[in-house]
């Protein structure tokens, strides 16, 4: 599997785990395959109760990647840390420490968004770290909702309403039936209720997938009225060369892959 690494820079003061980094470009690292949507971004997703490590991915600029150590291993292989073949661990710190942070968002409509709690979030796939697009990513979209709707799950993580109530969801892909929202409407459709919903979500990420790959057209950004197909590679070769944004590679998981 092939995942464009979206490079979130946190924006000092850095959690106190993380002090020593200061003065350090720190990235959460988000792995996504849909780069194109990166203008829709509203906040940044960390597991609360997982361990992430900080690794050294560049010997000249000192560059640091927050991370699973799986990740950052795979990241080792591919030339992206300061030691061939060897992560380099200069840090680490929980998901809680990294609730409530900010991040800077490439791309994105509203630049700095925060960084705050998914509880779906898999420890054995891509970086830990998802970035947030609930416009075209039912999975956001139930997870913003609930952080949204529910006071008492806020408070519970420590979450500010200014971080979550001014982040509308972006329209940025128009599908001719699902609209210029397709998760929303999907999230509607298939009646995901919270995101734990996990059964109803997979059937409405399905359903987005292929109706905005195929037949998405956009409606923001430099490429409005450009079909995603046509625009997809060229936000991600934009996104590459600013070094906004790194390839990673997944090795195939060989008991859970599915064949063919
Ligand atoms: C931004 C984005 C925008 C995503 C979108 C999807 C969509 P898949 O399809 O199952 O292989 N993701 C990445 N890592 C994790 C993780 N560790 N735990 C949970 N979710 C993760 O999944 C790839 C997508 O799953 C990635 O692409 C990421 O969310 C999320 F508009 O990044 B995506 C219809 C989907 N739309």
């Amino acid at each position: 599997q092939e995942y464009t690494l979206i490079k979130l820079q946190l924006v000092e003061p850095l959690p106190e785990s993380l002090a020593s980094l200061s003065g350090r470009k720190v990235f959460l690292v988000a792995g996504t395959l849909r780069p194109e949507t990166m203008y829709g971004q509203t906040n940044c997703w960390v597991k609360p109760t997982m361990q992430y490590g900080a690794y050294e991915v560049d010997a000249t600029t000192k560059d640091v990647f927050i991370c699973t150590e799986r990740a950052a291993l795979n990241l080792a292989y591919q030339d992206l840390s300061s030691k061939e073949g060897e992560a380099v661990k200069v840090g680490s710190v929980s998901g809680q420490d990294l609730v409530g942070r900010l991040v800077q968002a490439p791309l994105s409509k509203y630049g700095q968004v925060y960084v705050l709690p998914m509880l779906s979030i898999k420890e054995d796939k891509g970086t830990g770290i998802v970035t947030s697009v609930p416009s075209d990513s039912p999975d956001d979209y139930a997870a913003l909702r609930d952080l949204r709707n529910k006071e008492a799950f806020r408070q519970k993580y420590g979450i500010k309403d200014e971080m979550v109530l001014p982040f509308e969801p972006v329209p940025i892909i128009r599908t001719p039936t699902m609209g210029d929202l397709a998760a929303v409407k999907a999230c509607d459709e298939f009646k995901v209720a919270s995101q734990n919903d996990a059964v109803q979500l997979a059937a409405a990420k399905e359903k987005v997938y292929r109706e905005g790959f195929y037949e998405g057209v956009f409606i923001f950004g430099p490429h409005n009225g450009g079909k995603v197909q046509d625009v997809k590679p060229i936000v991600r070769q934009q996104l590459l060369d600013e070094k906004l944004a790194a390839v990673y590679y997944e090795p195939e998981n060989k008991v859970m892959s599915r064949s063919g």
